[in-house]
């Protein structure tokens, strides 16, 4: 009969030290899926002008979407020596990068923009400052099709291969038509349970076509190009 035999040459790994934080896994994990699409990493300035995070994103002064993106203010006015001082705050998003990179260079443009942002949030399930990854694509001929089958690989490699999922018709100022990307409650498999608050579906993310306003804002021909653009968030996805 066989023996069992002691195999004394045999190199174990060590107990492990430690590991990244969940969020930094997962958004290398989300940075992967997209770099792996052609996508490169852009980034940006954390502290902002009004221009770049609000103006170019088709936020007029007033709109009432400012609201929902309340955010903290360095300064603004007039310096003590009377010179104007610019209105600089917290980015509400990762978009002013893109914004920066559409100043900087023509289309065609394939970038994702991952980082901290910060919002006049604190309760429960919202923290005054999280982290963003946005991507956005600019050429000719880009349609919703496009978004769509980024989208659905994006869903396949993040969640796995047979996870249902739909568009959900959306708005923001920034993107036209808009649309919110949900898939289907893993947790009771479409039934209806308390993560998925009965509806059966768990909202992913938000994109659409971008707005041929912000194009005419950093200075592309809005007749030849289109693009699209998403925008989800990191901490919410390493929760799920
Ligand atoms: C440019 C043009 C369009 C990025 C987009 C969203 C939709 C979106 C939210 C997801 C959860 C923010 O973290 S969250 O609260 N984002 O729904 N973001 S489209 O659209 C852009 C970006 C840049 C120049």
């Amino acid at each position: 009969a066989e023996v069992e035999r002691l195999d004394l040459t045999e190199v174990r790994a060590g107990r492990d030290a430690g590991h990244l934080h969940l969020v930094t896994q997962a958004m290398e994990e989300l940075e992967d899926v997209f770099v792996g699409l052609g996508f490169t990493v852009a980034e940006g300035p954390e502290v902002e002008d009004d221009w770049h995070n609000f103006t170019a994103l088709n936020f007029g002064e007033y709109h009432p979407a400012r609201d929902m993106q309340d955010t903290f203010y360095l300064s603004s006015g007039v310096a003590p020596d009377g010179t104007p001082v610019p209105s600089l705050l917290l980015r509400t998003h990762t978009s002013p990068v893109q914004v920066r990179t559409m100043k900087a260079q023509e289309p065609p443009v394939r970038i994702i923009a991952p980082g901290k942002v910060y919002r006049k949030d604190d309760d429960p399930t919202h923290a005054p400052m999280f982290n963003q990854i946005e991507g956005l694509l600019v050429d000719e001929g880009v349609s919703f099709a496009d978004l769509k089958g980024t989208l659905l690989h994006f869903v396949r490699r993040f969640f796995g291969p047979g996870v249902g999922l739909r568009l959900r018709a959306s708005f923001f100022p920034f993107t036209e038509p808009s649309a919110e990307l949900d898939i289907q409650c893993y947790f009771c498999g479409g039934g209806g349970c308390r993560t998925c608050k009965g509806t059966g579906f768990i909202e992913v993310l938000g994109c659409g076509m971008v707005d041929p306003e912000v194009f005419r804002h950093v200075g592309y021909d809005s007749e030849r190009y289109t693009g699209f653009a998403f925008g989800m968030g990191v901490d919410r996805l390493a929760m799920l």
